[in-house]
């Protein structure tokens, strides 16, 4: 694991010796590894254990259930060592805040605008009402696009200095450093690195890009 790094690896393998090899392999040059449902549901809840003996895990179980169900799940993902979750804040403040209040040490980040283009249908519509929502939860930061400058600028304004992470880059269209321009502090990449021929040499790529931006 980089500190320095703004690069996230998404990842979405389904492969379980082979993500594992990728984690390892990537952990070097990347800030963290977000685990998805897809690995979980092959893997088992432990994958999030073991990648965490190396790497910063970030747990995007994208949770949008009452407080209670929430702070259940929040409090295994905790035992098993991850150092964030995600959440869905259009559930509502009492359900995030039930995230946050479980995940002790560990960061919250809320999704407050997506990637895909049903986002626009309406999740896209309300990212400032879901912005004031994860505030008043007390979340540490937020998922926002990083293929939709627009939006992603104006979350930027109003998140302040609140830690913004963004994926949507490469596959989805978007650029990393674009991303990083527009106000993103991390992003996020999964099948740009995962599905090319030298997943290492991209990581790298991507991490020295974004770095020269410092
Ligand atoms: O780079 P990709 O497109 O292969 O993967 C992107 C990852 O980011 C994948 O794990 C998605 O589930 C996730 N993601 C989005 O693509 N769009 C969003 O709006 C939000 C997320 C996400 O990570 O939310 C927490």
């Amino acid at each position: 694991m980089s500190d320095g790094s703004r690069l996230i690896l998404a990842l979405d393998l389904v492969d379980v010796g082979r993500a594992l090899r990728m984690a390892q392999d990537i952990s070097p040059h990347c800030f963290a590894i977000k685990v998805n449902w897809p690995i979980i549901l092959h893997a088992g809840p432990q994958i999030i254990r073991e990648i965490s003996r190396f790497s910063r895990v970030i747990c995007d179980l994208k949770l949008a259930d009452i407080p209670n169900t929430n702070r259940l799940i929040v409090e295994r993902v905790r035992e098993l060592g991850a150092w964030g979750v995600i959440a869905h804040s259009f559930v509502g403040q009492d359900s995030l805040r039930a995230v946050v209040e479980a995940a002790g040490d560990m960061k919250v980040f809320s999704v407050v605008a997506m990637s895909h283009p049903g986002a626009s249908d309406l999740l896209n519509r309300f990212h400032d009402m879901l912005i004031d929502i994860s505030m008043k939860a007390g979340v540490y930061g937020f998922v926002a696009p990083g293929n939709n400058e627009a939006v992603l600028r104006q979350i930027r304004a109003r998140a302040g200095g609140m830690k913004i992470i963004s994926p949507g880059i490469g596959a989805q269209g978007g650029d990393e450093v674009s991303a990083v321009a527009a106000g993103a502090d991390y992003v996020i990449v999964g099948r740009k690195i995962y599905q090319a021929s030298d997943p290492v040499k991209v990581a790298m790529e991507i991490d020295q890009r974004l770095s020269m931006m410092l």
